[in-house]
């Protein structure tokens, strides 16, 4: 049994050492890969150059090493009928829970502020706004949005969440819905973006969003740049409608060195590190879904490429 690994060289590496520890039986090879198609069962790739997946006759399912399959599903000659399956293990799932929480607390805490008060040698107290007193918003609740949000209740915030359909979950009013969407945006004092991109959720942080959140908002997406229509984002910065943004994606990447994001005063930007796949502990998840499907059984986490996550 083979499978192929297509991501970056370190982290190729990384998984091999990883998939060789906990599956020896199962050969790997690291993309770009010589040998015989045929011979391989499985990839486990990130960002497949378009086509190349089609070149297997034998693969049995296609591992995307992140929890977006956007890459995967933008590849009009993606195999059809091969099951793809996204990622979803604890080291990705804690890095996000990090990676949200120091940015709602950033915005919450004014350190926007504080950074241009620095810049200009001035000493001065912003007023604090109790947490209990913000309104924390989740736009996706799924395994991200979900653990994001519990992470943040022992903060004090008052808690939302958006999603397709209905939820319930203890402590967080949610919302699910186009029709759900307005009066979870009205509420929200500090808008956190964990959606799939998906020809439903492209563009879906534009300026009728902005104009729907109070007054001086935040902003941080963490799902897909295309998410966010960026010249609608500078707009409501420049209005104040926005208040200030943390951006890890962008409808670019690398963020182009003219862009206007990076010398703005009100967004702060990461390169797309929000959270990466820990191939140690993401190895068990893979290894334990290729037993599953090789004992026959149902695999987990398998996405539906027509509703696009
Ligand atoms: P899941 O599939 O577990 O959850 C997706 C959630 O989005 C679900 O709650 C789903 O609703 C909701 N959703 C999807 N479409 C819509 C819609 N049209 N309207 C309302 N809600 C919708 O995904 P994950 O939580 O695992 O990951 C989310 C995304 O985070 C990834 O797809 C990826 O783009 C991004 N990501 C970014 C990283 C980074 O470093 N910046 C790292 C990892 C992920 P429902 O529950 O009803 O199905
Ligand atoms: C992911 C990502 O989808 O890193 O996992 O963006």
């Amino acid at each position: 049994m083979a499978l192929l690994i297509k991501t970056d060289i370190d982290r190729g590496n990384a998984w091999a050492e990883a998939l060789a520890a906990n599956y020896p039986e199962l050969k790997t090879y690291n993309w770009p890969y010589k040998g015989d198609p045929a011979a391989i069962d499985y990839a486990l790739v990130w960002q497949p150059p378009k086509g190349e997946l089609k070149r297997y006759p034998n693969l049995k399912a296609i591992f995307s090493v992140g929890a977006g399959i956007d890459h995967l599903a933008s590849d009009p000659d993606l195999p059809a009928g091969i099951p793809v399956v996204r990622m979803v293990e604890p080291g990705l799932t804690a890095g996000m829970s990090e990676y949200v929480t120091l940015a709602v607390l950033n915005h919450h805490r004014f350190m926007l502020d504080y950074a241009a008060q620095r810049r200009e040698k001035i000493w001065e107290e912003i007023p604090q706004i109790p947490a209990e007193a913000r309104q924390v918003g989740v736009l996706g609740l799924g395994v991200l949005g979900r653990d994001a949000l519990e992470k943040l209740k022992p903060f004090g915030f008052k808690l939302a969440g958006w999603s397709r359909s209905p939820k319930s979950i203890t402590g967080v009013t949610c919302f699910h819905g186009s029709g759900g969407l307005e009066e979870f945006l009205a509420g929200t004092d500090i808008l956190i973006c964990l959606l799939p991109l998906t020809a439903e959720t492209e563009g879906l942080l534009n300026r009728e969003t902005f104009g729907k959140l109070p007054a001086g908002a935040a902003v941080i997406n963490v799902g897909r740049g295309a998410q966010l229509v960026e010249d609608d984002l500078l707009e409501a910065l420049d209005s104040g409608q926005i208040g200030g943004a943390t951006l890890d994606v962008f409808q670019k990447e690398p963020l182009p060195g003219k862009h206007p994001f990076w010398k703005h005063p009100r967004i702060f930007i990461t390169p797309h590190i929000a959270s990466m796949t820990v191939p140690q502990s993401a190895v068990r998840a893979v290894v334990a879904n290729i037993q599953r499907l090789e004992a026959g059984e149902a695999l987990q986490h398998v996405v539906d490429l027509k509703r696009g996550y």
